[in-house]
């Protein structure tokens, strides 16, 4: 049996993942979510995707080839019985109601609070806790506005190519000349939505910064938060299970994934 089947301790786990940046172009990458998905996720007992599963999702009426296989994937694990919830990244935003129903997925909000074998944890892509990078936040508000989405999706798929790949080239520039920094999340506000929230857990993927911090909050509450790795060189993986909680990666190169 593959040593990745589950978890070290052969326990059943919840799986998380994020910022895979799936496209046609990304072949080794695409196998390595297929193996995950048909080998690995199939055995969990959750499945939650924390955004930018996508490099770019256009819309619910991408028929292409590539988009119809990650729904397959998706509705495969869901027919087998085992849950699986998506959050929408900064990509993906343009996920809906429909590739949920295609898919057998739950959409979750911005944030949600979920009970992880007995611990509350807030889930998020967390692009909402860079607070400093005001640029983004302001673009993002736009795109988010639902007539806009509602006009967007109207539009024929090749106009909506079009207005992305300019979009997304203006954004590569403007990405050029912002600091780290900026692009890291904002203590404050981190613990502001934990403390909101009620948790000393939270799970957020984004910034591409794979860690586990502990931290004492401001009222001098013990919190941790993990960030989830993307899968640019490597299938980045968090397993929690009832004892713990591990970031793990999985080789692109190999058969195992
Ligand atoms: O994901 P990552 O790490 O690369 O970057 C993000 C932020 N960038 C984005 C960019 C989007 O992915 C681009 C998507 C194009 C969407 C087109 C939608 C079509 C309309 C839909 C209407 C419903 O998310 C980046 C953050 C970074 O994370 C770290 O947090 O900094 O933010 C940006 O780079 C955004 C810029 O700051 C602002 C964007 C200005 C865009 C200017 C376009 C001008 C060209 C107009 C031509 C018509
Ligand atoms: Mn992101």
């Amino acid at each position: 049996m593959a040593p990745f089947l589950f978890s070290s301790t052969g326990i059943m786990t919840t799986l998380f993942i994020s910022d895979l940046h799936l496209s046609p172009n990304t072949t080794e990458i695409n196998h390595c979510f297929t193996q995950f998905m048909r080998n690995e996720a199939i055995h969990a007992d959750a499945l939650y995707v924390l955004g930018d599963l996508f490099d770019f999702w256009i819309g619910d009426d991408d028929r292409s080839e590539f988009a119809q296989q990650i729904r397959a994937e998706f509705k495969q694990l869901t027919n087998h019985g085992v849950p699986c919830f998506f959050v929408k990244g900064n990509r993906d935003f343009l996920v809906g109601q429909r590739f949920a129903k295609q898919t057998g997925v739950t959409l979750l909000g911005d944030e949600t609070v979920i009970d992880l074998y007995g611990r509350k944890a807030v889930i998020l892509h967390g692009d909402t806790l860079c607070t400093e990078d005001t640029q983004y936040l302001a673009f993002r508000a736009k795109v988010n506005q639902p007539w806009l989405q509602w006009v967007f999706n109207r539009l024929p798929m090749t106009l909506k190519r079009k207005i992305v790949g300019k979009i997304q080239q203006g954004a590569r520039d403007t990405k050029k000349s912002k600091s780290l920094t900026i692009m890291d999340v904002t203590q404050s506000e981190v613990e502001d939505v934990m403390i909101a929230h009620g948790v000393d857990l939270m799970i957020h993927g984004h910034t591409h910064r794979p860690n586990t911090h502990h931290f004492t909050s401001s009222n001098n509450q013990s919190m941790t938060r993990i960030v989830l790795g993307d899968w640019y060189d490597q299938g980045s993986i968090l397993c929690c299970d009832t004892e713990n909680l591990t970031l793990e990666t999985r080789p692109l190169h190999s058969n195992e994934c």
